[in-house]
């Protein structure tokens, strides 16, 4: 079997002593990458050889240079076409596409002249034959032969030949030359050791600035990773988390309380995921229930209501929460009946809710709602205008516009829009409002204390930071966990 390449080398050096890699590319028929790859592997094994780098100029032909070595100079190839009676110049010029060069070489050359007694003057051949040198010289180039000094400026001016720099390298024996490479060791272990073998063998240098093997470990999941953000964003705006772990609810938290009607739409099972088992909760605080009742049915606290029969058997109804404003309503009538009485709170929940939807490549029957509460003696819409506005910022986002919008427990309601820098157009971006007095009075919060509150997804940012246009790419069983392992440390700002 033929020695490899290596050891071709290294005989190859035995015999000469010095030697130029690109030399040793017509001795072995072989790439000069190839040689280089091999003189790698040599220099791994040890200093069997020394490597100086060096560079050569050489010459090269172009591809207008390889066309004038294949079918004749531009000058030759208007000589050949003028006929023996002439050729108008106009003619002449259409006879190829660098006729205009070849014809001003062939006048220099005084290979053809201008017969001006006629009308038009005709271009006529002035000789009987030509020499076409530059097509010889640039043939012989091709085939490795120089070509005259005198000639090569004007052959790179006319753009027929380019000089190339290749870098390469003269080998010269090292001080632990040898003809075959030595298998180096990678590993000392204890038979080494023991035998004193190790001191016959020759050991791969560590490579320190190699990277090491990563180790197996989880991976956040690109919601939880945004999660983080929010989470912080709000820490960092001094609001506390919401327990927000039950995702089962009843009617009662997560409709009535809100002063959403019991007829509402959204109440029904084609928007509602209603429990079966257990269908119905019992434990309410009674008096509050009674006020909720009331405020619903025959109005209170200035407001007329609703004016229907409010049943309890509607708001027993468990569900899965359709949204965290429940916790949030949980939480502020908590705040309402602390012993030592109201202290303003700014409370924040990111969680699971459930919504029985019609789904497309943006929405499931479940996402992450983001939900910020601020409690406080006389708040008021410019209060939640600001703090939008610093929530945004801190996302990156500083181009807010806000629509009007209705929900059934806040007045006034605004829709929340902004331009993302990086979509580079107007997209909602959530909703807000100040809890209405019908929600809040029954709960027994003090009449000068305004709640404001906003809300987004996580999914919606989420896809958006990560590229991602179908939902289903980013929740559920088709999910490529390689997009959960090199997804990107999230920053929303950035
Ligand atoms: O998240 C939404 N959009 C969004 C959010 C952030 C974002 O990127 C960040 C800037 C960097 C990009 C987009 N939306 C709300 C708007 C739309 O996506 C909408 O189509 C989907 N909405 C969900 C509800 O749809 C069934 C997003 C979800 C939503 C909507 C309203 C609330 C919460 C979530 C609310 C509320 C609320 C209102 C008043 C008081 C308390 C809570």
């Amino acid at each position: 079997m033929q020695p490899d390449l290596t050891e071709r080398i290294l005989q190859y050096l035995n015999e000469h002593e010095r030697v130029d890699t690109l030399d040793l590319v017509p001795v072995f028929n072989v790439d000069h990458q190839k040689i280089i790859g091999a003189l790698k592997s040599i220099q791994a094994s040890g200093e069997l050889v020394k490597a100086e780098q060096t560079s050569r100029k050489t010459l090269e032909l172009t591809e207008e240079g390889k066309e004038v070595s294949k079918h004749g100079s531009h000058e030759a190839i208007v000589y050949y076409f003028i006929p023996l009676q002439g050729i108008p110049q106009t003619e002449l010029m259409k006879s190829s596409p660098n006729a205009k060069v070849g014809f001003s070489k062939a006048m220099s050359q005084g290979w053809i002249l201008v017969d001006k007694s006629t009308n038009p003057p005709l271009i006529k051949r002035k000789v009987d034959k030509i020499d076409d040198t530059v097509k010889l010289h640039l043939e012989n180039l091709s085939k490795g032969e120089p070509i005259p000094d005198k000639l090569i400026n004007d052959y790179k001016k006319r753009k027929l030949v380019q000089e190339i720099v290749t870098k390469s390298f003269i080998l010269t024996k090292g001080p632990e030359f040898a003809l075959v490479l030595t298998k180096l060791e990678t590993d000392l272990t204890v038979d080494m050791l023991a035998s004193g073998l190790w001191k016959n063998l020759k050991f791969k240098a560590y490579n320190f600035d190699s990277l090491g093997v990563p180790p197996e470990r989880g991976h956040l999941h690109p919601l939880l990773k945004v999660r983080t953000e929010f989470r912080q964003i709000f820490l960092e705006m001094g609001f506390s988390e919401m327990p927000t772990n039950n995702y089962i609810e009843s009617s009662f938290w997560n409709f009535d309380a809100l002063f959403q009607p019991q007829q509402h739409p959204a109440r029904d099972a084609h928007d509602t995921f209603f429990i079966s088992h257990p269908s119905k909760s019992f434990k309410f605080p009674h008096e509050y229930l009674e006020r909720v009742k009331h405020v619903h049915s025959k109005g209170a606290y200035g407001s007329q209501g609703y004016g229907y029969d409010w049943k309890i058997e509607e708001a027993q109804k468990n569900l899965l929460r359709t949204h965290t404003t429940a916790v949030s309503a949980r939480m502020l009538y908590k705040l309402a009946n602390q012993p030592d009485g109201f202290k303003p709170v700014k409370y924040f929940s990111i969680d699971k809710v459930f919504r029985n939807e019609t789904l497309d490549a943006t929405h499931l029957a479940e996402f992450h709602q983001v939900e910020g509460v601020i409690a406080d003696v006389g708040l008021t819409l410019g209060d939640l205008i600001g703090t939008l506005y610093e929530f945004f910022r801190k996302l990156g986002i500083t181009q807010l516009e806000f629509k009007p919008a209705y929900n059934p427990y806040t007045e006034p309601s605004m829709e929340i829009f902004c331009y993302h820098p990086g979509l580079q157009k107007w997209i909602e971006v959530g909703n807000s409002g100040v809890f209405r007095p019908e929600m809040l009075l029954p709960m027994g919060l003090p009449s000068n204390v305004n709640v404001i509150a906003w809300g987004l997804s996580l999914e919606r940012p989420t896809m958006i930071k990560y590229g991602i246009n179908n939902i289903r790419d980013l929740i559920g069983p088709k999910v490529d966990l390689k997009m959960v392992e090199e997804g990107p440390i999230c920053r929303l700002e950035k």
